[in-house]
């Protein structure tokens, strides 16, 4: 299985795909936290980053590309991928389609995690008191969610037409979410 976790900047992405991880075995993908990684390394990479990252802006797509693309061996393993943050455009959505066609198999459910903007707003001022992300501040956040608003929610035509989108309430405790996202992922 080959599932994406589809939401604005906040609405729960990481913490349900950690959930899906330890109840499914699958492979967790978080672009976000493979470029988090690279940014504490001190590597190139990371350094080239780290002020895009910080900003809220996205990274340029061939760079998310290729660090997906390493891991897929992985999730091949794992029987299963959670995409957590990727994709984020429309050439990203392309390049997954095109890798794993390569490897035999597709994306076979988007689940869309609705949460409104003030409760998104709410959870990064959380998570800014206690984790101190460069990127959880008023500004970023601003700039996230134009990125969000601009460049990743036209994916969602994308994969509605393909029949693949699931929507899913976000609002409420985090075991409420995961048992919707685990029922939409049950239902044919
Ligand atoms: P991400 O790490 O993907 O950041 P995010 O969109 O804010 O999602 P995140 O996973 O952190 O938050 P979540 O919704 O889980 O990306 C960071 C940056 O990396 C981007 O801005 C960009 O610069 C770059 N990047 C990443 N991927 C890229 C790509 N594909 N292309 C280009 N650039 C890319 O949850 C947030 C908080 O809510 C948590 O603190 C959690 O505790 C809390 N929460 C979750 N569920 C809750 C619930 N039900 N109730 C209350 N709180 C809840």
């Amino acid at each position: 299985m080959n599932i994406i976790l589809f939401g604005p900047p906040g609405c729960g992405k990481g913490t349900q795909a950690k959930k899906l991880v330890s109840d499914r075995g699958w492979v967790q993908l978080s672009t976000g936290d493979m470029l988090r990684a690279a940014i504490a390394s001190g590597s190139e990479l990371g350094n080239r980053v780290k002020a895009i990252v910080d900003g809220g802006n996205l990274v340029p797509d061939a760079i998310v590309i290729e660090l997906i693309e390493e891991r897929l061996p992985e999730a091949e393993s794992a029987g299963g991928a959670i995409f957590d943050g990727f994709p984020r455009t429309v050439a990203q959505a392309e390049a997954l389609d095109a890798a794993l066609e390569k490897r035999g198999t597709q994306v076979d459910a988007v689940v869309r995690l609705m949460v409104d903007e003030q409760e998104l707003v709410a959870r990064m001022e959380k998570r800014a008191a206690e984790e101190g992300r460069a990127d959880d501040n008023i500004d970023a956040f601003k700039v996230r969610l134009k990125a969000y608003q601009d460049q990743t929610a036209p994916l969602l035509p994308f994969y509605a037409a393909q029949g693949k989108l699931k929507e899913v309430e976000g609002m409420g405790s985090m075991e409420d979410v995961a048992a919707r996202i685990a029922a939409a992922l049950d239902t044919k």
